[in-house]
């Protein structure tokens, strides 16, 4: 380094510091970061090299947070919609304005029947004060619906549940000691990029991997074996794999009866799977189902990464309850790197009562809205059984337009002339483009919170950075100051972040000094948790035969070839949407170094099913059914698997060729546990564009 840089480099160390911050968004890593601020302003987003997981570092997404922050597009005054809904037309409006006038409409809504107003919001922040706190006071207290928040992962929580007792399951860092892992439904590489530099380390002392998935994805292409399974047949392959252990003995009879109840039944059940029928049901070949039978029960320890990708489908919750088995049959719990991770969030001691206060209920019991179904809900008259015509939406940490099931209808929806809409948010979305109002959020780097995670056991800080830009609120602070205009005089309205942030964990659980010290705090937990069973259930076993859900079994999809042959005859392609690498759902796509490593909006199809149908590499293609059709690039590949298209998401409708996305031909059908969406569950055909 020559002596001027060395001197430039001495001053900025002077004159920045650094911030700990977590990041935010809807992923099992739950990154610490280390934010440097010059000057009052970001210069810097990295990993935290201290923390285990994160290990130094981001993925690529989330190093642009500052891009982020400060993009030129950021909305950082409240904006007052003056053109027709959906044209984007909106003058900035000071927040007096806007906040008195949402109260009155509120109020009005409200003095009829409070349940017409509707909260909508999801995981834009994970955060536990900037996400459920505030806002669910608010509601609690208005007697607003109250919201089924499935968008994503219902139906594999409630199914893990079921089975275990609670979203528990290995430590992730532990999986660096495994000697064989499942990736069941996860591309890691996109969407769970730490827990892959652990499966890496794994592989360099020895492990086999071998992914489960119906794409070829990035992850596919560097585990030692890919199982490119039919979608939503991952409970027939479960069971089939069963079948081969009971046949090979290849059972830990003393863990099974010891630690699981239910299995005899199971057992039943799984003898009438041979691996000749799985294989016709998964699109597999009955050797493949076999040898992954055979690594399964002779390797040790084996684990199984299991994620939400696999339980998009009809049958996704009975497909996760019989995987969850798996690890009981072999006795994989007995070392800490055997066992399964879906999910690690049961395991964090939250006082989300403390936080969201359903006793400002007081006694009123309001309907719930499922949040996967809001298309159809929004079109709903009044009923006996839906209950008040919803009247208004607040939006907050979500972008419904875009990223709910069969949008054709949730635009429809939100297009209601009579629907009084608020949008609390960064960007004009595709959803903030219907609203009434706009309202400014702050980013991560501009609010304080504290966070849990579900692909680790570290609670995290996030301290602001810098001060919010323009009049940006964080979401606390936009809903104590609505709540003090409707005359909410609690004193829990008057809470501050630090205050919501203490209150999110018991001191002995979580300690907030030394989480404000160290930026993370890990649980305090067993290292193999279930290596003597011990499950979080009432008898302590594996319930394989859970009240109230009976013996798991296979559900085949709804769009299927078992349960809609007509369907599949006249849309013959499945069509999955998995996330593209560089968004996180529908954010970040109007980040424009990202989008340009995107491209366009991409369908995936197998040079067979291309040809059949005249296509070519990088022509542009129609995507249909009866519910809508959507344009997008054809990707001619073999990361398709024939019979099966990929449409990457989620990206903006507006910023698609028409106006559209992959959600267009999405429908709102549920799983069979957890009332989830089945955005992997759908049928459609493709044709060329011509011209
Ligand atoms: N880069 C990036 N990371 C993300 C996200 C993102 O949008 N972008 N989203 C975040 C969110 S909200 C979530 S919930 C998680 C999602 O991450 P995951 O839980 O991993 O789920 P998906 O990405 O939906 O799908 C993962 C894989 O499952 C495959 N899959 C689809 N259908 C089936 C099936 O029927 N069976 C099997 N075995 N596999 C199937 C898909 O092809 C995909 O490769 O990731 C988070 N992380
Ligand atoms: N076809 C198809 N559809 C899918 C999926 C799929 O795989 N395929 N995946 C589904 C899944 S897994 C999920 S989780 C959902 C995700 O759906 P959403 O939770 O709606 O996720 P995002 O699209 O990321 O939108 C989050 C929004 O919150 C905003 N936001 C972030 N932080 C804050 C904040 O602090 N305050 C406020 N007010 N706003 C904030 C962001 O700007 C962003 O616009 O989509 C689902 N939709
Ligand atoms: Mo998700």
């Amino acid at each position: 380094m020559d002596s001027a840089n060395a001197i430039e480099s001495a001053k900025d160390q002077a004159g920045s510091r650094i911030v700990r911050a977590a990041c935010p968004h809807d992923c099992p890593d739950t990154c610490a970061m280390r934010v440097t601020v010059q000057g009052g302003r970001v210069v810097k987003v990295q990993g935290d090299p201290e923390h285990p997981t994160t290990h130094g570092a981001l993925c690529q997404k989330v190093s642009r947070y500052a891009e982020r922050t400060y993009h030129p597009e950021r909305v950082l005054r409240p904006r007052k919609r003056i053109g027709p809904k959906g044209s984007g037309r909106f003058v900035e409006v000071s927040w007096d304005e806007a906040l008195d006038d949402i109260a009155a409409r509120l109020r009005a809504i409200a003095a009829r029947d409070p349940q017409a107003i509707v909260p909508y919001s999801y995981a834009g922040t994970m955060g536990l004060v900037q996400g459920e706190s505030m806002a669910a006071r608010f509601f609690h207290r208005l007697g607003a619906s109250l919201l089924d928040r499935t968008i994503c992962a219902s139906a594999g929580s409630e199914a893990l549940a079921a089975t275990y007792g609670g979203k528990v399951g290995m430590h992730v860092e532990h999986f660096a000691e495994s000697r064989l892992i499942l990736i069941w439904g996860s591309n890691s590489i996109a969407s769970n990029l730490h827990f892959w530099s652990i499966a890496q380390e794994a592989k360099r002392r020895g492990a086999k991997l071998v992914c489960i998935d119906p794409r070829r994805s990035e992850t596919a292409d560097k585990c030692h074996q890919h199982l490119q399974l039919l979608p939503g047949t991952d409970g027939a392959l479960a069971l089939g794999l069963m079948h081969e252990l009971i046949r090979h003995d290849g059972l830990d009879h003393d863990y099974i009866e010891r630690h699981t109840e239910g299995w005899p039944a199971l057992r039943e059940r799984a003898l009438q799977w041979p691996p000749e029928r799985v294989a016709a049901v998964c699109g597999l070949t009955a050797d493949e189902v076999r040898a992954l039978a055979r690594d399964y029960a002779l390797t040790r320890p084996a684990a199984i990464r299991l994620n939400y990708g696999m339980q998009r489908v009809r049958g996704g919750g009975n497909a996760v309850r019989l995987i969850a088995v798996l690890p009981c049959l072999v006795g994989a719990w007995r070392h800490r790197a055997g066992g399964l991770l879906l999910s690690s969030s049961g395991w964090f001691p939250v006082q989300r009562a403390a936080l969201q206060r359903p006793d400002l209920l007081a006694g009123r019991r309001p309907r719930t809205i499922n949040m996967s179904t809001i298309g159809d809900d929004l079109l709903q008259g009044p009923s006996p059984s839906f209950g008040p015509r919803i009247e208004a939406l607040v939006v907050y940490n979500s972008n419904p337009v875009a990223v709910a099931p069969e949008s054709p209808k949730v635009v429809r929806g939100f297009s209601r002339e009579d629907l009084f809409t608020v949008v609390l948010e960064h960007f004009m979305t595709d959803t903030a483009d219907y609203a009434d109002y706009v309202l400014p959020a702050t980013t991560q780097l501009e609010h304080l919170d504290v966070h849990t995670s579900y692909g680790h056991t570290y609670a995290l800080i996030n301290e602001p950075a810098i001060a919010p830009l323009g009049e940006a609120r964080p979401n606390t602070e936009i809903f104590r100051q609505l709540a003090a205009r409707m005359g909410f005089d609690e004193p829990c309205f008057a809470d501050s972040d630090e205050a919501l942030a203490r209150q999110a964990f018991a001191r002995e659980d979580v300690d907030f000094a030394q989480l404000r010290e160290a930026g993370w705090v890990k649980l305090a937990l067993p290292q193999a948790p279930f290596a003597e069973g011990g499950f979080p259930t009432p008898s302590g076993r594996c319930r394989i035969d859970a009240p109230g859900f009976g013996v798991p079994d296979y559900v085949p999809n709804h769009e299927g070839p078992e349960s809609a042959p007509e369907l599949v005859a006249r849309y013959p392609l499945a069509m999955i949407s998995p996330p593209a690498r560089n968004f996180l759902n529908s954010t970040f796509v109007n980040v424009k170094s990202l989008r340009d490593i995107e491209g366009q909006p991409l369908l995936e199809i197998h040079p067979h099913d291309a040809a059949a149908r005249g296509i070519g590499e990088g022509e542009m293609v129609r995507v249909y059914n009866d519910r809508g059709e959507y344009r997008c690039v054809a990707r001619v590949t073999e990361r398709a698997r024939p019979g099966v298209v990929n449409g990457l998401g989620i990206w903006w409708r507006k910023l698609g060729p028409d106006g559209t996305n992959v959600n267009e031909v999405t429908h709102q059908r549920l799983t069979d546990i957890g009332r989830a969406p089945c955005f992997y569950d759908v049928r459609v055909e493709v044709s060329r564009v011509a011209g």
